[in-house]
Formats: C-alpha cells, structure tokens, sequence
C-alpha cells in the first residue's frame, strides 16, 4: 500500500472511533462510582446501575430519542412525556438511607411556563420527597434548577412539614447541554443539599431535620410528574442515582469526562504516530 491510502486509512479510523470511544469512557467513569440507578438512554431507559433490570424505566406518552450530551438523549415534547422507573425506595431510600446523588445532563428547548420538573418523586401519607425543578426566573432563554425536599413526618398537607429548598439563580443558557447534580446529605440529624453545574458547587443549603429521601410505593418520574403538571421540554441525557455523596473531585470528573470527546487512547496510540512518521518520511523525501 502506498503512503496517501495509509494516511486516508489512519484518518478515517480516528474518525470512526472518536464517537464511540467518548461514549465508552464516560460510562466507565459513571460506573467506577457504583450508581445505583443509571440511564444512559441511547435509544431506550435500560437501567445500568446495580440495582439492575427490575429498575429499568418506561418511556411514557411519546419519549423521543435525539442528540445526547453522550451518545443520544431522551427528547421531552413539553406535553406529556415522561420516564417512570418503578418504587425504587428499597435501593435508594427508606429508612436509614442518609445521603444520595443525582445526576443528569440537562438541554432546555424553550423556557419553560412556570416551572419544569426534571426529577420527581411523588408524596404520599406518611413519606417524603425530592423535586428537582427550573424555572426561567432570571430571564429569557435561560433556566435555573432548584431542588425541594420534603418530610412530613406522617401528615402529608399539614402537622410536623419539614422542607429544604435549595435554588442556584445564576441562569444557565437554554439549547446548550449542562450537567447538574444533586447531592443531599445528613448529618447529625439535619439535611443538607447542594447542587452542582457544569463540575462546580453552586448552592449549599442547609434544613433542620433528618428524613428519607425517597417515598415508598410510588415511582420516579424524569422530565414531568405524574400528573402531567410541569412538563420538560428538551432533552435529559446519562441520567444517574447514588445511595451516597459523590465528591467535588467525582462530580468534575464526570463533567469533564462528559464535556471532552476523549479520542479513544487505543487509537490515539496506534493512528497519531503512524500518521505523523507518514509526513516526516515524507518531507525527507521531498
Ligand atoms: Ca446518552
Ligand atoms: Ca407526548
């Protein structure tokens, strides 16, 4: 083979690869940090996080599949579409459980009408929940998360109602992919949050009691509640849950594993310097 096919050859290899490998090495830096839920939904809400196939979610009222932030994404008409993922209180709350991390790649298509839920679990008598909302309160083409969580101690709609609300108001560009977390955590009988975006802590919160995190008997919903009340528009992409905190240093590096399309080191390896020992042979020889 003569040297103009092998460089063509070398080059369309890396081209080849790069997708696949950026999709790859983002998974592996998710599941070195054991979720216990995780979606990758590239086409369909397989769960593979270690709680395994009982808690594979369900594409709901018309779930699209489109551009991800990592591979493909799951599209929200701003309707009625959801993902439902069965009671996952026995993996991820319920007594005892004291710390959890949610995570998602986020892309808002249009500002949402009030508010929009991206991570809904829904209340019952007797049980808490957590809501992962955003709102365009600070402007136009622009959205900011917030998170609510709830503990009634046993009498939904009034009594003993316990909530935390956490709300980072710096607002973030709609039509752009962003990663945020969610990290919520006891400690000597309170609950503390925080949320990230794109790697960095943006909002710390702290509230004045303890409580579970998820309520028992009822699904997870992403993108919508089961009402249909705040829908999402757009797309939700490498969906994650941790029964733990995940650090700053762990948080960053899913970002930054998220944001550079690492070229596979495989083929960097073999590719680059054939190609470059190709153009210094080549320039002796000219
Ligand atoms: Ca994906
Ligand atoms: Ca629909």
């Amino acid at each position: 083979m003569t040297e103009r096919p092998l460089i063509w050859v070398g080059l369309a290899c890396l081209v080849l690869l790069l997708p696949g490998a950026a999709r790859a090495e983002y998974a592996a830096v998710i599941l070195a940090d054991g979720p216990v839920l995780y979606y990758q939904l590239n086409g369909n809400a397989v769960n593979y996080g270690t709680a395994g196939s009982a808690y594979d979610g369900t594409y709901v009222d018309g779930v699209g599949t489109g551009a991800g932030q990592v591979g493909q994404a799951a599209t929200f008409d701003g309707v009625d579409d959801m993902i439902t993922v069965p009671d996952t209180s026995a993996v991820l709350g319920g007594p005892g459980v004291t710390a959890m991390t949610f995570e998602a790649w986020v892309n808002t298509a249009v500002d949402p009408v009030g508010l929009a839920r991206i991570l809904y679990t829904p209340a019952t008598a007797a049980n808490s929940f957590c809501d992962v909302i955003y709102d365009n309160i600070k402007g136009a083409g622009t959205w900011s998360p917030s998170t609510y969580m709830y503990h009634d101690n046993g009498s939904y709609g009034g009594g003993d109602f316990s909530v935390i609300a956490s709300k980072y108001t710096g607002p973030v560009p709609n039509n752009e992919w962003h990663h945020l977390v969610l990290v919520g955590t006891e400690y000597s009988g309170k609950l503390y949050t925080k949320i990230y975006i794109d790697g960095n802590l943006q909002k710390t919160s702290a509230g004045t009691k303890s409580m579970t995190f998820i309520s028992t008997g009822t699904p997870l919903a992403f993108g919508n509640d089961t009402a249909h009340s705040y829908p999402h528009t757009g797309g939700l992409d490498e969906i994650a849950f941790y029964d733990k905190v995940l650090s700053q240093e762990q948080i960053q590096a899913h970002y930054n594993a998220g944001i550079v399309p690492e070229p596979g080191t495989v083929a960097l390896l073999l590719a680059l310097p054939a190609f470059f020992m190709l153009l210094r042979r080549r320039s002796r020889e000219n």
